[in-house]
């Protein structure tokens, strides 16, 4: 069978919840990846930077093997002997006291909102039910309904009413909009350090830092999502210590199961997370011993081959030379370590078809909200393919000049 073939397959059988580039892939092995024509490509998206450590990594496919042969889940009703080493693992790297472990982002930061919650009826003493959390404008937090609720992108709300209450949104980037939406009942802040999905939207300087301290003197949460943003991708291992801050509760998932196996967390202090009593929430796959094996070596391979210094300097290096490429359709070029995105002025006709000419020069890349191309390869890559991906992506915008 060839590409043609299982694109008619899926679009049969597979409900149509996305729009893929009709490219078939069947092998990945670090940056590179092979559709079923044999065609190499250098992947871009890292599967939205769920593969950050790269494809089939051989130390974490290897770890995934053994324990797949030991023992793969035994539900939290019984204790196993990864999790407890992956939870004290991730609160030294990060510097929490506790963490519970679930399995899409989406249900780590549902997660945050419960805790949220609950921490403001115990501890800050709001009344039950009328708990508020502040979230920003061009959010991505994942597609669940309470988190659509607070979504400001009709393509991801539409018909999916009614919505859960409880949420407002301000204007990202700017502190004093916080100050201005808290009241006696806000609990916390949820936020992103960088809002990829909204188009690799960078704040400005100062700005989680002033928000963050707007949130200590009014004794609210600071919640980060560092889903995206985490584990390497920005040039640190979060996003958050560029301003120099400690997220009162931190959100991080995809490459913490180095692209093999989903796994999140949320992670916090003993303070907050005590909140949560048994039996209180939980998830039948949080804390399977497979996906705590692999995430531990996931981890191991992100500080081991130091994929945080990798990307700033990689990322820096690789923004620097798209920056020198000419185009009447290029606005900004813009982006922090290895996530960078090229933003087209509305004549170039949408970043779609430059992602299509991309994919025939061997580069996968995804256009996001209709005119930023996003470069997010794994942080594995090195300054020779990014010197090649460069070419590419010039000899692409003069094609289209
Ligand atoms: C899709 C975006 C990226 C996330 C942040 C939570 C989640 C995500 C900051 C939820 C997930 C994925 C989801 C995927 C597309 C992709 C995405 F474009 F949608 F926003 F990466 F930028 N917080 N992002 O980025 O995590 O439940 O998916 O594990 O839904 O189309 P999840």
């Amino acid at each position: 069978m060839d590409t043609r073939d299982f694109i008619m397959i899926e679009d049969m059988y597979g409900a149509h919840n996305y729009h893929p580039l009709d490219v078939v892939l069947s092998r990945g092995k670090g940056v590179w990846v092979w559709d079923v024509d044999g065609k190499k490509y250098l992947d871009c998206l890292s599967g939205y930077s769920a593969v950050n450590q790269g494809h089939c990594h051989p130390r974490i496919v290897r770890r995934l093997q053994q324990q797949a042969k030991k023992l793969t889940l035994t539900s939290r009703a019984f204790r196993n002997d990864q999790w407890p080493l992956l939870a004290k693992e991730l609160c030294e790297l990060l510097g929490y006291e506790m963490v519970l472990p679930m399995n899409s982002g989406a249900e780590a930061v549902e997660t945050a909102l419960k805790l949220a919650r609950k921490w403001a009826y115990q501890k800050k003493g709001i009344p039950d039910g009328e708990a508020e959390i502040i979230t920003c404008a061009n959010n991505f937090h994942g597609r669940t309904i309470t988190i659509i609720s607070f979504s400001t992108e009709p393509l991801y709300r539409r018909e999916f009413g009614p919505f859960t209450p409880g949420f407002k949104v301000i204007p990202y980037g700017q502190a004093e909009a916080l100050a201005e939406a808290i009241t006696p009942k806000t609990a916390a802040f949820l936020v992103e350090p960088i809002q990829a999905e909204a188009g690799i939207i960078i704040p400005p300087s100062g700005y989680l830092r002033k928000a963050w301290e707007i949130c200590k003197e009014k004794n609210i949460l600071f919640i980060a999502d560092e889903i995206q943003t985490g584990l390497g991708r920005v040039g640190k291992i979060l996003a958050c210590e560029y301003e120099g801050i400690k997220p009162d509760v931190v959100v991080i998932g995809k490459s913490l199961g180095g692209g093999l196996i989903p796994i999140s967390a949320t992670l916090s202090s003993r303070e907050i997370m005590g909140v949560f009593r048994p039996g209180e929430h939980g998830s039948t796959f949080g804390g399977n011993p497979l996906a705590c094996a692999v995430a531990r070596e996931a981890l191991k391979v992100i500080q081991e081959e130091k994929l945080p210094e990798r990307a700033a300097s990689l990322g820096e290096f690789f923004l620097n030379k798209l920056r020198t490429i000419k185009s009447r359709y290029i606005k900004e070029v813009r982006g922090k370590g290895l996530l960078i995105g090229i933003e087209l002025k509305p004549e170039a006709g949408g970043a779609r078809r430059f992602c299509e000419a991309l994919k025939e020069a061997g580069l996968l890349c995804k256009e996001t909200h209709e005119h930023v191309i996003r470069f997010a390869p794994p942080l594995v890559v090195k300054e020779k393919e990014l010197r090649w991906a460069y070419q590419q992506v010039k000899k692409v915008f003069k094609q289209f000049n």
